[in-house]
């Protein structure tokens, strides 16, 4: 796109130097409507190489950059204990947000940060690659295909041996598994609506270091206004063996299945394979996507609302969880 002469280019700091933050620095460099100026992390070397990577300043803390003057934009990729406390100084520095999911651990949080935003009338853009995926594309094609969805079966089970010492394994750092694996709850939320009740079970392998866990498996049971039933399981680290994607959706004419990419229109006797598109740049388009917002006022795919409706339920499944009851979302 050409900018018109008028038109500002959007100044960008990064909080964090991880696998998000590289895929955002390569989108907005590539962009000629953005420009990276400043970015904050953790270890000083994985900072300092960051930084020159990308022929940008470095920045002592968050704190220090979300209070530059010139930044329009924070984009938040760093680990989720932290996402809300950032994301609401941004706001209140005056800065676009952009994060990767969870906006918070804390749907109190969450919800206060969205309201800061509209009253300071500031983006806050929560990115949920998964819905602008190749799986989520496709379902959403064809479910009009199989009639009335009455049951779900989202199974996600990551093996990880040895067992990783990162903050993904980390009870506070990475946070409840379903709220910190956002996803796993928005894509049925998406196409299902509101949730009535959950029921969940939960639990982790510790590791000898406080607060680490080797492994971690959690099971939700959703029932939806709508009558629908849905079942998340989730899975990852040590004691998996066997890595596992599998989502299911039945429908009263029919079932769409997706076992890993692969996906599948089953009615009647007839089994229809279905196109799939790869995962690759999908933090092209959520970036080039809030750029076209930025200048152009086109709509996101998608809103922070949304965002913050899967998280209460994925807080309700760790009040599940915790206390052994059904929980009213
Ligand atoms: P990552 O590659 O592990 O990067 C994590 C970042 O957090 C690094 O900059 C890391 O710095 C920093 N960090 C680690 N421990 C820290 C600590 N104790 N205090 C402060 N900073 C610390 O993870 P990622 O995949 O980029 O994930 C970042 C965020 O994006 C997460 O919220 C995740 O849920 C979200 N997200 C990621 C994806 C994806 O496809 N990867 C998709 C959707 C959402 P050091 O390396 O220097 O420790
Ligand atoms: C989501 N991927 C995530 C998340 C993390 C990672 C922390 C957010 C939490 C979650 O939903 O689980 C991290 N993903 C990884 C790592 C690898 C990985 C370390 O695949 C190592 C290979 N992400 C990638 C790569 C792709 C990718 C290489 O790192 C694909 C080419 C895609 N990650 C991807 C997508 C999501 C995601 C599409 C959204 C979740 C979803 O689709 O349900």
């Amino acid at each position: 796109m050409n900018l018109s002469p008028l038109q500002k280019i959007i100044k960008v700091g990064i909080v964090g130097t991880g696998y998000a933050a590289k895929k955002r620095a390569e989108a907005l460099q590539a962009d000629p409507r953005a420009e990276i100026l400043q970015v904050a992390g953790n270890t000083p070397e994985k900072v300092a190489k960051f930084c020159q990577t990308f022929s940008v300043t470095e920045v002592n803390s968050w704190q220090e950059l979300v209070s530059q003057p010139e930044l329009d934009l924070i984009v938040i990729c760093t680990i989720n204990r932290d996402h809300g406390a950032i994301a609401r100084s941004a706001i209140e520095n005056n800065k676009h947000v952009v994060i990767e999911y969870p906006l918070s651990l804390d749907p109190q949080e969450a919800a206060a940060i969205i309201t800061l935003a509209q009253a300071k009338n500031k983006l806050i853009h929560v990115e949920h690659i998964e819905l602008i995926g190749g799986i989520h594309q496709t379902l959403r094609q064809y479910l009009p295909e199989i009639g009335n969805i009455f049951y779900a079966r989202y199974t996600t089970i990551a093996p990880k041996y040895p067992p990783a010492r990162r903050w993904n394994y980390h009870k506070q750092m990475w946070g409840f598994p379903l709220s910190a694996a956002l996803s796993r709850v928005h894509r049925l939320t998406d196409i299902l609506g509101n949730v009535a009740t959950v029921s969940c079970q939960s639990r982790y392998w510790d590791a000898p270091e406080a607060e680490y866990f080797n492994a971690c498996l959690c099971n939700a049971q959703l029932r939806f206004v709508n009558g629908a039933i849905a079942e998340i399981s989730y899975g990852k680290g040590d004691v998996f063996w066997h890595g596992y994607r599998h989502l299911e959706i039945y429908g009263d004419q029919g079932t769409i299945s997706f076992m890993g990419e692969k996906g599948s229109l089953i009615k009647g006797e007839e089994t229809i394979t279905l196109p799939v598109k790869s995962r690759r740049g999908l933090f092209v388009q959520d970036t080039s996507m809030v750029l076209d917002y930025l200048t152009e006022g086109q709509p996101l795919y998608v809103k922070p609302q949304a965002s913050l409706y899967a998280l209460q339920v994925a807080d309700a499944a760790r009040r599940s969880a915790d206390s052994n009851q059904v929980v009213q979302v």
